[in-house]
C-alpha cells in the first residue's frame, strides 16, 4: 500500500461489535473477564486499549515498522528509549536538538550514571572518532530543532552497527510522510506525535517504532511498567488527524518553499535555515533521505540582537507566538527564550542558536496571507 492509502486504512478495521467505520473511543480502564485470565485479549487499559492499538498499528505502518507503541508525550517516548540503558552506558547525541531532550538527558539520566556526549553529526566522522565499547545508543535528530541541520542516517547507522550500538532517530520535524529512518538503517524511530502526525495542536503524544522484536518487547515492558500511556480520546483525535497527514504535509512543503525563498531574498534577513536550499550544507543528503523539505524554517535578521528579535516577534498577527510546531496553523517561536531555554547559552551559540534566531512552523493557510504577515513583521 502507498502512503495515502496506509494513512487512511492501515491497522484500522471496522469495529467488530457494531461495524462502526471509525475506531470507537474505548473509554474504559478495565475489561471484564470470564474467569481469572480468561478474556478477549484485554485485561487492563495501561497494558492495552483497542483505540490505542489501532493508532499504534497505523503509525507503525506509516513508518514501515513492524512494531509501534504510543506514549503520553514525545518526552515519555524518548525516556522509554533511554530507560533500556544501564548505568555506565554511553549515548552520543546530535549537538543541535530539542531543548527538552537535552534537559532529559543531562538533568535526569546523567544522575542515573548514563553518559551523554553531544557532537555535530553533520560530519559522521565525528561519531567514528568518539564511539567506544560503552556506546550503546546514537541519538539522532534530523532535521534538527531549530537549526534544520541534516544528518546522514545511513552513514551514522553503518558506524553505529560496526561498533554494536543502536540508532534512534527523532523524526518529529520530517514526519513519516517526508522520512522513514528505519528504511535508512536506523533501529528505532521516535516521534513527538503532538506535531505533524496529530497536526491540529490539540494533543500531546509520543511514538516509538522498530522492526526488532527484542527492542519492541523492552519498550512494551517499560510502557506497561512505567505507564506513560495516552488516553483513548487522544488516540482517536490522532487517528482522525492522520487521515489528512499526506495532504497537510504537501501544503506545509509548498508554503515552506515559498516562505524560505521570500525570506532569503529579503534585504532585512541575514540568514535562513531550510534544507531545501541547494546550498544548504547537507542538501544532497536531505534529497537522498527525505521526500520533501518541510515547513520548518529558522532565520536571523541583519541586526543580530535580542531586541530586534523581540520587536519582530511582537508584530506578527497571523503567525501565533507559541511553542510547538507541525499544526495546521502557522506558529512563530524564539528558540533561545522558549523551546531551547534549558540549554546553556554557551552550548547553544556554538552551533548558531543565537538570541536573535526566530523559528517558523509554516502552516497550511494561504501563503499570500502568510507572506503579508511576515513582510509587515520584518520591515
Ligand atoms: O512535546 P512532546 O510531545 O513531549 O515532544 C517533545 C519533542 C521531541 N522532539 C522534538 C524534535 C520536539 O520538537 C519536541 C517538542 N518540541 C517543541 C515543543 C518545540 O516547540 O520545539
Amino acid at each position: 500500500m502507498k502512503f495515502a492509502t496506509k494513512a487512511l486504512h492501515a491497522g484500522i478495521e471496522p469495529d467488530p461489535s457494531t461495524g462502526a467505520i471509525m475506531t470507537p473511543i474505548f473509554q474504559t480502564s478495565t475489561y471484564v473477564q470470564d474467569g481469572p485470565g480468561i478474556h478477549k485479549g484485554y485485561e487492563y487499559a495501561r497494558t492495552h486499549n483497542p483505540t490505542r492499538d489501532a493508532l499504534e498499528n497505523n503509525i507503525a505502518a506509516l513508518e514501515n515498522a513492524k512494531f509501534g507503541r504510543c506514549f503520553a508525550s514525545g518526552m515519555s517516548a524518548t525516556e522509554t528509549v533511554i530507560k533500556t540503558l544501564r548505568p555506565g552506558d554511553e549515548v552520543i547525541s546530535t549537538g543541535d536538538l530539542y531543548g527538552g531532550s537535552f534537559r532529559l538527558f543531562t538533568q535526569i539520566f546523567e544522575a542515573f550514571g548514563i553518559k551523554f556526549t553531544f557532537v555535530d553529526m553533520r560530519d559522521p566522522q565525528k561519531v567514528e572518532e568518539i564511539i567506544n565499547e560503552e556506546t550503546k545508543l546514537i541519538w539522532v535528530e534530523t532535521p534538527t530543532n531549530p537549526l534544520l541541520n541534516i544528518i546522514d542516517i545511513e552513514k551514522i547507522s553503518a558506524i553505529a552497527h560496526k561498533h554494536g550500538a543502536k540508532v534512534a532517530v527523532d523524526n518529529t520535524f520530517a514526519s513519516p510522510y517526508l522520512q522513514n529512518p528505519l528504511n535508512q538503517g536506523a533501529d528505532i524511530v521516535m516521534h513527538s506525535v503532538t506535531k505533524y502526525i496529530a497536526g491540529h495542536s490539540d494533543v500531546i503524544m509520543g511514538f516509538l517504532g522498530t522492526n526488532d522484536p527484542e527492542i519492541d518487547n523492552a519498550f512494551g515492558f517499560i510502557q506497561n511498567s512505567s505507564g506513560a500511556v495516552p488516553g483513548p480520546q487522544d488516540c482517536f483525535l490522532v487517528l482522525r488527524g492522520i487521515k489528512t497527514l499526506h495532504l497537510r504535509m504537501q501544503r506545509h512543503c509548498e508554503n515552506g518553499e515559498v516562505i524560505a525563498n521570500y525570506l532569503r531574498n529579503h534585504p532585512n534577513v541575514e540568514k535562513v535555515y531550510w534544507p531545501g536550499f541547494e546550498d544548504h550544507p547537507n542538501h544532497d543528503i536531505a534529497k537522498k533521505q527525505m521526500n520533501g523539505f518541510g515547513g520548518m524554517i529558522s532565520f536571523m535578521q541583519k541586526e543580530d540582537t535580542i531586541e530586534q528579535a523581540e520587536s519582530t516577534l511582537s508584530k506578527f498577527k497571523l503567525f501565533s507566538l507559541a511553542e510547538s510546531l507541525g499544526g495546521v496553523e502557522s506558529l512563530v517561536g524564539h528558540p533561545s527564550g522558549m523551546t531551547h531555554a534549558s540549554i546553556p547559552k554557551e552550548k547553544r551559540i556554538v552551533g548558531g542558536l543565537t538570541d536573535s534566531l526566530i523559528r517558523l512552523s509554516v502552516g497550511i493557510e494561504d501563503v499570500d496571507d502568510l507572506i503579508a504577515d511576515l513582510k509587515q513583521a520584518i520591515e
